[in-house]
């Protein structure tokens, strides 16, 4: 039964490892790997015995494999041999685009139409992204759009620290029927996920890719399901991918990536309307330890309301934290009214343009931190976290803005004149300065707009130079800015293996902090610490091993470093080897 769903969570193919084009080599098809965690929802439905829709298992991937748009047959019985079931599935070649999609369906026991979801669910996708984070480019959940908005949200705040793409998709009508549009909505997230490193909890639905915080189910019947209100789409599909590289919203930390794998389900969102009854608020808040206050326009709640004052006073006083949002669609809770600045003096915090999806999960997910106080739990409501909130105390963006001044000298001045001058300009200006080694200029460029982890034309980033550079403090500052550790350029080269390459061991120590990884074959690696061995290079040697390589690993002829080192007499690398290789032995022994 479980022939067709794919469980490689956790460890690679063989196949891939044996055949995988590895860094460093021109002649493959350079590839990315995206995880498909298929949760159930419309995408995968069928109609039932009593003619209802519901998800049939062991489908999915079946029906793909029939699908030459979805699934290039030739290339993967080419690259992973004869057709097995259990083998990746490969996308077509995609125009304009650098690499080819290999991708693993894992298949969710049961599947679930999303109205049947709950915290449970959400726990189990954020360990399987764990799980495998380090096997893979990117990340794709395939869900239903029901309650689509709550699991990004949640996903948001449980995936700390993250440095690859995930993105939630599902459709309106199943992907085994001809009008789908799940095929559009999954092959583009397929794509996104692959070739782009955008940090964050997406959602692709019609065309466009949001930040999945800031999404809301705004139609149950429409293709145009999903909306952002108040913040604009990170990317559009149109013919081209068109991505606003600054409304990515990166995570600015020296810190690996972690799942935060707990909610406090003490929590509910009340929503205020003209009369409701003290009482009935009474009741509700109860049991909670965290309410989304749903108010009226830009906060408001009634001020002459005694009753309703109290009960409200009486749960903030007993520590129920109460967030103020508001029930408009777009727009936040200012401090306008007096209906809505009386919320302050009875301990309701604003909640900002947070949605109530975002602003309801992301109260579990604060409430579980049990090392937070009540006050940094409260503080924490408040902060921006995931790019899910605008408080508006934001840094000011500086007045004068270089590219627009080279626009006018240049008598440019449509936006979209300015984004290609900016996306000219600013690499090699931030480029510049990294080689430099001037941390206030690259600060002054990203205040002017510039992406700190933009690609240039061998799509190499900031990041790579600065690794290359050896320079510690500028690879902090990057990595302290929100620069992404996971971009491989043109010839499949991470950050951390030009730090490697270049031996700075203090620049590994802090990718590895980060969370960066070595991906690639064993065989290729093997290949780098036998060439490291040939020419003697111990240096470079320690630098694999501080990455976290096995040193006795086999080059394409099946031999170690240390048989390369024994061939050239390199006594140095010997030595060091065999140290490496009794240490071995002593982790082995637990020693
Ligand atoms: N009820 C479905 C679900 O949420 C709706 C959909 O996916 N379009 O699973």
């Amino acid at each position: 039964a479980q022939d067709d769903a794919q469980h490689n969570i956790g460890q690679q193919p063989t196949a891939q490892i044996k055949r995988n084009a590895s860094y460093g080599n021109l002649t493959e098809e350079t590839e990315a790997r995206v995880l498909v965690l298929y949760t159930g929802g419309t995408i995968g439905m069928l109609r039932n015995e009593k003619n209802a829709l519901a998800p049939i298992a062991n489908q999915l991937v079946k029906r793909i494999r029939k699908h030459p748009q979805m699934y290039d047959e030739e290339y993967a019985t080419q690259r992973f041999g004869k057709a097995s079931t259990m083998a990746p599935l490969v996308l077509p070649h995609v125009q304009g685009e650098h690499r080819r999609i290999v991708y693993t369906v894992t298949e969710y026991e049961p599947l679930l139409d999303s109205s049947n979801m709950s915290f449970t669910d959400w726990m189990k996708i954020a360990q399987d992204i764990k799980q495998s984070y380090e096997f893979f480019d990117g990340f794709v959940v395939l869900h239903g759009t029901d309650t689509l908005s709550y699991t990004a949200s949640a996903l948001s705040f449980m995936l700390e620290n993250l440095g690859k793409t995930v993105i939630i998709t599902g459709s309106q009508i199943p992907i085994f029927e001809t009008r789908t549009d799940g095929k559009d909505n999954f092959m583009s997230a397929l794509i996104i996920a692959g070739n782009y490193v955008i940090p964050e909890v997406c959602v692709f639905f019609n065309s466009r890719l949001f930040r999945g915080n800031r999404t809301i189910k705004v139609s149950s019947a429409s293709l145009d399901a999903f909306d952002s209100p108040n913040v604009a789409p990170i990317a559009k599909m149109g013919i081209n991918v068109e991505i606003d590289y600054r409304l990515i919203f990166r995570p600015c930390t020296v810190a690996k990536f972690t799942v935060h794998a707990k909610l406090d389900e003490n929590v509910g969102i009340l929503r205020i309307f003209p009369n409701i009854l003290a009482n009935s608020v009474k009741a509700f808040l109860q049991e909670l330890k965290g309410v989304v206050l749903q108010s009226f326009g830009a906060g408001n709640v009634p001020s002459n309301r005694k009753d309703l004052s109290d009960v409200l006073k009486d749960a903030s006083e007993r520590g129920v934290i109460i967030v103020n949002c508001t029930q408009c669609i777009t727009g936040s809770v200012v401090e306008l009214y007096e209906t809505g600045r009386h919320l302050l003096d009875i301990g309701v915090i604003n909640g900002y343009d947070m949605t109530p999806e975002a602003a309801l999960v992301k109260l579990s997910y604060v409430l579980s931190k049990d090392d937070w106080s009540l006050e940094t739990k409260k503080t924490m409501m408040q902060n921006n976290l995931r790019g899910e909130l605008t408080s508006g105390k934001g840094p000011e963006l500086q007045e004068f803005d270089l590219v627009d001044a080279v626009a006018r000298s240049l008598h440019l001045s449509t936006p979209k004149e300015l984004e290609q001058l900016g996306a000219v300009l600013f690499p090699a200006m931030v480029n510049a300065s990294v080689v430099a080694g001037d941390i206030n200029k690259i600060d002054m460029l990203r205040t002017y707009g510039a992406n700190l982890s933009a690609v240039n034309y061998d799509l190499r980033t900031a990041l790579h130079i600065a690794c290359a550079e050896g320079n510690d403090e500028v690879v902090k500052h990057l990595l302290l800015n929100g620069a992404a550790v996971h971009i491989r350029d043109r010839y499949d080269r991470s950050p951390l293996v030009e730090a490697i390459n270049h031996d700075n061991h203090e620049i590994i120590r802090l990718l590895l902090k980060c969370g960066a990884h070595i991906f690639g074959s064993t065989r290729s690696l093997g290949d780098s610490l036998a060439g490291a061995a040939a020419r003697g290079l111990v240096k470079r040697l320690e630098s694999y091993r501080l990455a976290g390589v096995d040193l006795s690993l086999q080059d394409n002829s099946g031999r170690t470093a240390l048989h390369l080192a024994a061939l050239h007499g390199h006594m140095n690398v010997i030595d060091y080897l065999l140290k490496e290789e009794v240490e071995y032995r002593h982790d082995m022994m637990g020693l």
